[in-house]
């Protein structure tokens, strides 16, 4: 695969710079303060005791029914956990604080605009904002159990709000990440066949009050096109009582929540007790085809993993303010912003804009305000803070004591200054490793028990067994030193059940690889293909590389590269195209993509950002190219095959190394004069 040749080249260039690191010990204040401080709990979570030991994390819930079998193999590789179970989400995440703590602040909103004060949602007004929207679903809606229904909502408080009220009817909610364009939306409209969309009419980015409705405009239009028609879209006002937008309101079809609302006041919904195994959400996200992947969530197994993760991972006391930067459009902001932390009872902050508007201390303000101590965020995240304000932090009065990164290798320079800087050299550092797919974190040091070590991830949580086999399928034992194909042995509760309406898909491109027998009902025959490249040290460390497939990952989001060519080629105009990934010093990688036209046409102004306006159209901003370049022809093997590593290395201002064998080495010429001048 041309696509893996281009990781492996970048890869073994970090791996030779990023020498072995000296580990980071917590501080004693922060293990006499941890919730998790037992060694032994790796032991009894050993593959002997496996999948027993799982056992715990579902008892951090409330049941309706307990459950009667822990593990249910029979349908193989679509695990089913806790079967037998009756569980509803928005119970264990609101109404069961009540008694203890419905005075407390469940979510802490932070608008954007200065001038604009917070927010603080206590869990007796979530629980009540959660009925009465259920209600209107219920009601207004004709929504139930096991419906789908897709959110297109920024980060504000009603995107959990929406979520929770779901939840409690059993409803199937699919948000879509809020900067994804109408397009998207419509995609994942048609694939979850959604006949509601709950959007809002503007946010806040950046000094700018976007008009977000417009997006819904789109996204019906075009699923409509598809066959799949959108009767009712639910718009929440980000001024209640004030439309924000310049878009106007579709008649009959679109329905401003604040109108509506005032009939369900005071309205109480019991929470619908739904099997484990029943669908909580569905996330879409990238692979390696054109077509985005609708990862499906379980209620029960997923709960209980992000219950106990967010526990004794993130160390989440109710008396913590606790904040994930990420966006709840990701499944970070899923497991880690809303159903993590509320069913732990934490105070979550969630925020709107951007870390670096209007300033660059805007991240350690807020920290200061909200007195947060759990931080939360993305290695972009923190090299864009670093670049623009190194001394910021030491500006404000705030005190973490935890600090996660999450999303693509941190290097350990950066992880020094977020340590040094930002935690003030007293706030532990959790880098965890974990997917979409995987619905919590797989591997990440317990606080409290392994120390830290800049660059890795660290061991396998517990519970969670991990394996690296080369292409060849031979293990790779720890302290190889050689980079594989970092699987997981054994299923987890918080794992995926399937790709919405595509089992075949999921059995081929997560377990076909390393199956030991496509018949077996045994979990053990089953290994769970990441698509992460990894190294294991001999402590048992796991040091990410990145991904073997073609996914790029921009700012710590996944991004198909065939999504942005299927968007290319829509041109008209173009005939080929090919995404690579360059590396960037903000964002870690950013797309590069080179089209050739069809016989007949030629280069025109205004055609590269013809190009580029098209995959911002199909995709969103995110996937904007850095550059767009038009060549001749790509360079190709003799079977017709682009050489994307070829093309990423020139990209990359690297020598394209042997092109000899190409049908066409002397293109390879022309385009590096194009591209390094
Ligand atoms: C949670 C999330 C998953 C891909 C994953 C890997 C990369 C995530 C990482 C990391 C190195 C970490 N990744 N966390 N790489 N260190 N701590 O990010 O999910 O958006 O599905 O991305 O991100 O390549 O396979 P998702």
């Amino acid at each position: 695969m041309a696509e893996k040749e281009i990781v492996e080249t970048s890869e073994a260039q970090i791996a030779v710079h990023w020498q072995e690191e000296a580990y980071f010990h917590p501080s004693a204040r922060f293990i006499a303060q941890a919730n998790m401080t037992d060694e032994a709990i790796y032991d009894r979570f050993r593959l002997e005791n496996f999948p027993n030991c799982f056992k715990a994390y579902a008892d951090l819930l409330d049941w309706y029914e307990y459950w009667h079998t822990i593990l249910d193999t029979s349908d193989a590789p679509c695990w089913k956990w806790f079967v037998g179970g009756k569980i509803n989400a928005a119970y264990n995440c609101v109404d069961r604080h009540l008694a203890r703590h419905k005075n407390k602040t469940a979510i802490h909103f932070v608008p954007e605009p200065m001038g604009e004060k917070y927010e603080h949602i206590t869990y007796q007004t979530l629980y009540v904002r959660v009925n009465e929207f259920a209600a209107l679903l219920r009601d207004f809606c004709g929504l139930k159990a096991g419906d789908r229904v897709t959110l297109h909502l920024p980060m504000v408080a009603e995107l959990p709000i929406t979520m929770l009220a779901c939840a409690r009817l059993g409803v199937i909610h699919s948000q879509v990440f809020g900067g994804f364009s109408g397009q998207a939306c419509a995609d994942r409209i048609v694939d979850s066949g959604s006949r509601v969309l709950i959007t809002m009419d503007a946010y806040w980015r950046g000094g700018t009050l976007l008009d977000h409705k417009k997006n819904a405009d789109v996204a019906c239009e075009v699923a409509a096109k598809q066959g799949r028609a959108v009767d009712k879209v639910l718009v929440w006002q980000r001024y209640p009582g004030k439309y924000s937008a310049a878009t106007p309101l579709v008649p009959d079809r679109d329905h401003v929540v604040n109108d509506v609302l005032p009939k369900y006041y005071g309205a109480r919904i019991d929470p619908v007790p739904m099997p484990a195994e029943a669908p909580l959400f569905l996330m879409y996200t990238s692979g390696t085809t054109g077509k985005p992947k609708g990862c499906q969530h379980s209620t029960g197994g997923y709960l209980a993993y992000v219950a106990a993760t967010s526990k004794y991972v993130q160390d989440i006391h109710p008396e913590d303010v606790y904040w994930c930067m990420a966006d709840i459009g990701w499944i970070t902001g899923h497991s880690y912003i809303v159903y993590g932390p509320l069913a732990v009872c934490a105070s979550t902050v969630v925020y709107e804009g951007v870390p670096t508007f209007p300033d660059a201390g805007r991240s350690w303000r807020i920290a200061q305000d909200l007195d947060v101590n759990i931080f939360h965020t993305a290695p972009t995240a923190i090299r864009a803070l670093r670049k623009i304000g190194p001394e910021e932090p030491r500006k404000y009065n705030y005190h973490f004591k935890h600090m996660t990164t999450v999303g693509e290798p941190i290097e350990p320079e950066v992880w020094r200054w977020y340590y040094n800087e930002v935690g003030k050299g007293e706030a532990v550092i959790v880098d965890t490793w974990w997917q979409t797919e995987t619905g919590g974190f797989l591997c990440s040091t317990l606080p409290a028990i392994k120390p830290m070590k800049p660059g890795s991830a660290g061991p396998g949580m517990p519970g969670i067994h991990t394996i690296i086999y080369d292409d060849e399928g031979h293990v790779l034992p720890q302290g190889a030193g050689k980079a594989g194909n970092i699987c997981i042995q054994n299923p987890w509760p918080g794992a995926f059940q399937t790709i919405w309406g595509d089992r075949e898909r999921y059995v081929r491109q997560y377990y076909e690889r390393y199956c030991k027998d496509p018949q077996s009902k045994d979990w053990r025959d089953w290994p769970y293909l990441t698509g992460d490249a990894a190294v294991e040290a001999p402590d048992g460390y796991i040091r990410i590389l990145g991904r073997i497939d073609d996914v790029i990952n921009v700012s710590g989001h996944r991004l198909g590269t065939k999504e942005i060519e299927s968007a290319a080629l829509m041109v008209p105009e173009v005939a080929e195209a090919a995404v690579v990934p360059v590396a960037h010093e903000i964002k870690g990688k950013e797309p590069d993509l080179y089209v050739s036209l069809k016989p007949g046409f030629e280069v025109h102004d205004g055609l590269a950002r013809k190009v580029s306006d098209a995959v911002c159209d199909a995709i969103g901003k995110i996937a904007k190219p850095r550059k767009v370049w038009i060549v001749k022809d790509m360079p190709k093997t003799r079977s017709g095959k682009i050489m994307r590593r070829v093309l990423g290395a020139l990209s990359n201002n690297q020598d394209a190394g042997d092109v000899t064998t190409l049908a066409n080495p002397d293109i390879v010429d022309e385009i590096r004069r194009m591209v390094q001048g």
